[in-house]
C-alpha cells in the first residue's frame, strides 16, 4: 500500500467538514453539556500563522473533537483582533490602509487555520475592527462612563517616543515600549482611565476560584501589590523667620519600625517639597527635582541603583517620641504611590541602610533577631522582637504592628491603610487604527456621551496617519468638528482618541457567545447557556496585560447586571514557546523561522499537528526538530497500511493492548498530556505492526482514538474501513478496566539470595513498589530484622533481591 497521499485526502475531508459543519461538529445540546474551549485570538499580522500558533490551536482542537465525540456541545469559535499598531506603522511607511492589510491578513490566517483541519465554528467570526463588533466595545465604554469606571484625569503618564502615544503601565516593560523597546518618558497629560483598582481586592481574592498555572496567578497578585500598614503623621516644621507646620503622611508596612526613624524622605515630586525646603537649599533642591523627572520609574526603584538625595532643610517631628529628624528628598521615593513620603529606618530596610551609609544618618536598631544578634553590617529586615521602642519592647513585629497602629489611632496621628501598586487602567491612544472613544466634546457641557442610538462612532477611512502625538482623527475635519452637542446642540467636537486594543479583546469571548447579535453585545440567554469559558488556551506573555483586563471587565459587567459570573476563564493554560532548530527563539534575523506552511506542504496538516503535540509537555518550551516531524509522518504511514491488515479473528493480547492505549489516551486528554498520549499510541501501533492479522474492531477503535489527534488520516481509514459517517459522529470509544490491569506473576523475594517468600505482583511493577511488597513481606521482616539493607536488586517479573549485612 503506497503511503497516504495528504494533499488529497486533506482537500477532499475539508471540502466535506465545510459544506456540513453543523453535522461535523455541533451536536445540539442541553446547557450541561456544552463546553466552551477558547484560544487567544490572534492579531493577523502581515507574516501569517506561525508554528506557536499551531501548538495551541493544535491541543484545543484535539480537546474540541474529543469531547464532541464524548456528546458534548463544544464553542470553539475563532476570531481576529484586528484594531493595533502595527498594521498602522505599516500604513505610514507604504501608504497602504491599514484596513487593507488587515483584511489581507485575515483572509491569509483563515486558510491556513483550516488547512490544519481546525473544527472552528466559523459562522461565529469576529474582528474587533468590524463596526458590528466595536460598536459593542464603545457600548460597553459608555457603560463603565455611566457608572464611574471610566474617567478622565490628568496625570503623569507613560509616553512612548517612537509610537508617538501614551501607554498603560503594563505596556511598559523596564522602562521601555513593550511594542517598539523604545525609551518611555513620563508626562503629565489628560487622558481616560478604566477604574481597575477599584477591583483591585476582588482581583486577588479571585485567583483562588480559578485553575490557571500558579505562574501567572503569582504574577496577578505581584502585579495588583496589595500591600497592609499604616499612614503615619509626621509634622514637617519649617524655621525661619516664619515657623510653620505641615502635617506630612508617610505609608509605611512596618508600623513596628517606628522608633527606628532617622530620617524622612519625600518623593521629588511631593507638594511638601515646595513649602519645606529653606532658602539656603532651595537652589539644590530644585536641580535635584529636575534632574529626577528625566528618569524612569525603574531607574528610581532599582535596588541595585546609587541612592542620591539631598537635605531640604526641615525637620519632622516623630509622632510617638517627639523627636525631630530631617526631611530629605531624593528618587527613589515614588509620588504615587502610598503617600509619595516615607519614613526612612535605615537598620531594617536595605534602601533606607544605603542611603543612611552614603549621608552618614544614624542607623537605629529597633528589632531584635530573634535567634542570632544584629551585626549592623546590613539592614535586619525580618520580623523579630522590638527594642529601643519605650513601652513597646519586648513585642513580637505582629503584634507591635497592631499595637503601635492602636496608639497612634486613638488621637489620629495615624490610621491602618492599605496601598495597591496597580493603577488605573489608561485607555486613551493617539493613534489610528482603534475603535474611536464615544464621546463629544461640548464647551458648555464638558465631555458627553455619543446616544446609544448613534453608535458605533465608525472610524473614517480617510485621514492622514502621520503620528504627530495627536491622534491622526483630528486631521479628519467631517469626523473631529462635523458634530454638535448632544446635550445642547451647540458646535461640538468629537473626541479624537481612540482606546486601547486591549480593550477589544477583554470582552471578545463573551461576543462569541452571540455574535451576530445586533441589539445587544451578546443576549443573557446565550451568555448563561456559554459562558464563562471551561477552557483557555494561550501564551503566558499576556499574565498581566489581556488576563487581568478581561478579569476586571467580567467583574465590571457583572456588577452592572450583564453577567451573572465574575472570573471569565475558569482554566488557563499556556503553551510553552517553540524555538528555532538551533534552540534559539525563532526569528527572522537568525533565519531560524519554521513556516508552518512550509510543513503542511511537505509532511501534511495530521503531522504537524502530532508532531507539535508530540514535542515534550504544552507548557514547555521546546526547539523544533525535523528529525522529530519525519518521526511523526513515518507513524502516520505505519498506521496507514494497518487497513491492508484487517481481518476477521481475535487476538487476546492485542485486545488487551488496545483497552490499555484508550485508557492512557483517555487520562492522558484529560490532563492535557498530549506526548504521552501520542507516546502510548505509537507503542500500539508497532505492536499492531507485528501481527499479520488485525481484528477489525481492534483497528476501528483505535482510529477512534487517533481522529481528534489527526483527523483527515482518521477519516479516511474510516471510510476505507467501510463507514458512510463521519468518524467524528461515533462516540469516543470505552474501555474495559479488568483488561488494562497488568498480567500478574509470581516473583521470588530473596534475602542475599536466600527464598524468604514471594507474591504475585504486576509484570512492569516499578523497584519502588516491588521493594514496599517485598519489605511488607511477614517472612522477609522476620528474616530481615534489625539487619542493614546495603542494596536492593529487582528483576521485574522474576525477584526482588535484599542484600543485608
Ligand atoms: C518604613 C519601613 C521600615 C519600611 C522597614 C519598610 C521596611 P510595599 O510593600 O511596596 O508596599 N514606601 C512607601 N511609600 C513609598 C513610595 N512612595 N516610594 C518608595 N517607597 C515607598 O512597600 C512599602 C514600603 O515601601 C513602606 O514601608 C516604605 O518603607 C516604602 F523596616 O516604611 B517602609
Ligand atoms: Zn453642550
Amino acid at each position: 500500500m503506497a503511503p497516504f497521499n495528504h494533499q488529497e485526502i486533506e482537500k477532499k475531508w475539508q471540502e466535506v467538514w465545510e459544506r456540513n459543519p453543523a453535522e461535523s461538529f455541533e451536536k445540539k445540546g442541553l446547557e450541561e453539556d456544552s463546553l466552551y474551549y477558547l484560544t487567544m485570538f490572534p492579531y493577523p499580522s502581515g507574516y501569517g500563522l506561525h508554528v506557536g500558533h499551531v501548538e495551541s490551536y493544535a491541543a484545543v482542537d484535539i480537546l474540541t473533537r474529543r469531547e464532541r465525540m464524548r456528546g458534548k456541545n463544544v464553542l470553539f469559535p475563532m476570531g481576529f483582533d484586528a484594531f493595533g499598531l502595527p498594521a498602522e506603522n505599516y500604513a505610514i511607511k507604504t501608504g497602504i490602509h491599514p484596513e487593507d492589510t488587515t483584511k489581507t491578513a485575515m483572509d491569509t490566517f483563515r486558510l491556513q487555520m483550516n488547512r490544519l483541519g481546525l473544527s472552528f465554528d466559523w459562522s461565529r467570526e469576529i474582528s474587533t475592527a468590524d463596526p458590528d463588533y466595536y460598536r459593542w466595545t464603545q457600548w460597553l465604554f459608555l457603560q463603565f462612563f455611566k457608572n464611574d469606571l471610566a474617567y478622565r484625569a490628568e496625570s503623569n503618564v507613560n509616553w512612548c517616543t517612537s509610537c508617538h502615544t501614551v501607554l498603560a503601565n503594563e505596556q511598559v516593560v523596564n522602562g521601555t515600549c513593550e511594542r517598539c523597546h523604545s525609551e518611555v518618558i513620563q508626562k503629565e497629560l489628560e487622558q481616560w482611565f478604566f477604574r481597575i483598582t477599584k477591583y483591585a481586592d476582588r482581583l486577588i481574592e479571585g485567583l483562588k476560584k480559578i485553575d490557571w498555572p500558579e505562574k501567572i496567578t503569582a504574577m496577578q497578585r505581584n502585579w495588583i501589590g496589595r500591600s497592609e500598614g499604616a499612614a503615619i503623621e509626621f509634622v514637617g516644621c519649617k524655621q525661619g523667620e516664619e515657623e510653620k507646620e505641615f502635617s506630612l503622611s508617610v505609608f509605611t508596612t512596618r508600623p513596628d519600625t517606628l522608633f527606628g526613624v532617622s530620617y524622612i524622605v519625600l518623593a521629588p515630586e511631593h507638594p511638601l517639597v515646595d513649602e519645606l525646603t529653606t532658602e539656603e537649599h532651595y537652589e539644590e533642591v530644585v536641580a535635584y527635582r529636575d534632574a529626577a523627572r528625566k528618569k524612569s520609574e525603574l531607574e528610581r526603584t532599582q535596588l541595585e541603583k546609587d541612592k542620591s538625595g539631598v537635605f531640604i532643610g526641615s525637620y519632622a517631628r516623630h509622632p510617638l517620641s517627639g523627636e525631630l529628624v530631617p526631611i530629605w528628598t531624593s528618587d527613589y521615593v515614588l509620588v504615587n504611590y502610598g503617600s509619595g513620603a516615607v519614613m526612612g529606618v535605615p537598620a531594617h530596610d536595605e534602601r533606607d541602610f544605603v542611603f543612611a551609609k552614603k549621608y552618614d544618618l544614624p542607623v537605629k536598631q529597633v528589632i531584635a533577631p530573634v535567634a542570632t544578634e544584629y551585626d549592623g553590617a546590613g539592614a535586619f529586615v525580618e520580623p523579630g522582637l522590638l527594642v529601643n521602642s519605650g513601652a513597646f519592647d519586648g513585642l513580637t513585629s505582629e503584634d507591635a504592628k497592631q499595637k503601635i497602629t492602636d496608639a497612634l489611632e486613638v488621637d489620629g496621628r495615624g490610621q491602618r491603610e492599605v496601598n495597591y501598586r496597580v493603577r488605573d487602567w489608561l485607555i486613551s491612544r493617539q493613534r489610528y487604527w482603534g475603535a474611536p472613544i464615544p464621546i463629544i466634546w461640548c464647551e458648555d457641557c464638558g465631555p458627553q456621551p455619543v446616544p446609544e442610538e448613534d453608535l458605533p462612532v465608525v472610524l473614517p477611512r480617510k485621514v492622514d496617519f502621520k503620528p504627530t502625538g495627536e491622534s491622526p482623527l483630528v486631521s479628519s475635519e467631517e469626523f473631529h468638528k462635523d458634530v454638535t452637542c448632544p446635550q445642547c446642540g451647540k458646535d461640538a467636537r468629537r473626541e479624537s482618541d481612540t482606546m486601547d486594543t486591549f480593550v477589544d479583546s477583554s470582552w471578545y469571548y463573551l461576543r462569541f457567545a452571540d455574535s451576530k447579535n445586533d441589539t445587544e453585545f451578546a443576549s443573557k440567554d446565550k451568555l448563561k447557556f456559554w459562558c464563562p469559558v471551561d477552557l483557555y488556551v494561550g501564551g503566558a506573555e499576556h499574565a498581566v496585560l489581556h488576563l487581568l483586563y478581561s478579569r476586571f471587565f467580567a467583574y465590571a459587567l457583572h456588577d452592572l447586571g450583564y453577567l451573572d459570573f465574575e472570573e471569565p476563564f475558569l482554566k488557563l493554560r499556556n503553551q510553552g514557546m517553540i524555538l528555532g532548530p538551533d534552540g534559539d527563539k525563532m526569528s527572522k534575523s537568525k533565519g531560524n523561522v519554521i513556516n508552518p506552511d512550509d510543513v503542511i506542504a511537505q509532511y501534511g496538516a495530521d503531522t504537524i499537528r502530532m508532531y507539535e503535540m508530540f514535542m515534550g509537555p504544552l507548557e514547555d518550551e521546546k526547539p523544533w526538530d525535523t528529525n522529530g516531524i519525519t518521526g511523526v509522518r513515518r507513524f502516520l504511514d505505519r498506521v496507514w497500511r494497518l487497513t491492508d491488515l484487517v481481518g476477521d479473528s481475535k487476538d487476546g493480547e492485542l485486545t488487551r493492548e488496545l483497552h490499555k492505549t484508550v485508557k492512557k489516551v483517555t487520562n492522558d486528554l484529560d490532563d492535557m498530556k498530549f506526548n504521552t498520549a501520542i507516546a502510548q499510541m505509537m507503542s500500539f501501533t508497532n505492536e499492531m505492526s507485528t501481527r499479520e492479522i488485525i481484528p477489525r474492531d481492534v483497528l476501528e477503535t483505535f482510529v477512534l482514538v487517533l481522529a481528534p489527534f489527526a483527523p483527515h488520516v482518521s477519516e479516511e481509514m474510516w471510510q476505507q474501513l467501510g463507514h458512510k459517517e463521519s468518524v467524528f459522529e461515533s462516540a469516543w470509544p470505552n474501555y474495559n478496566d479488568t483488561l488494562t490491569q497488568d498480567e500478574l506473576v509470581e516473583v521470588a523475594f530473596q534475602i542475599n539470595g536466600k527464598l524468604r517468600g514471594s507474591a504475585k505482583l504486576a509484570r512492569d511493577l516499578s523497584k519502588e513498589d516491588a521493594k514496599e511488597r517485598a519489605f511488607a513481606h511477614e517472612n522477609v521482616q522476620k528474616f530481615l530484622k534489625e539487619r542493614e539493607v546495603i542494596q536492593v536488586i529487582y528483576v521485574p517479573g522474576k525477584i526482588v533481591n535484599i542484600v543485608a549485612k
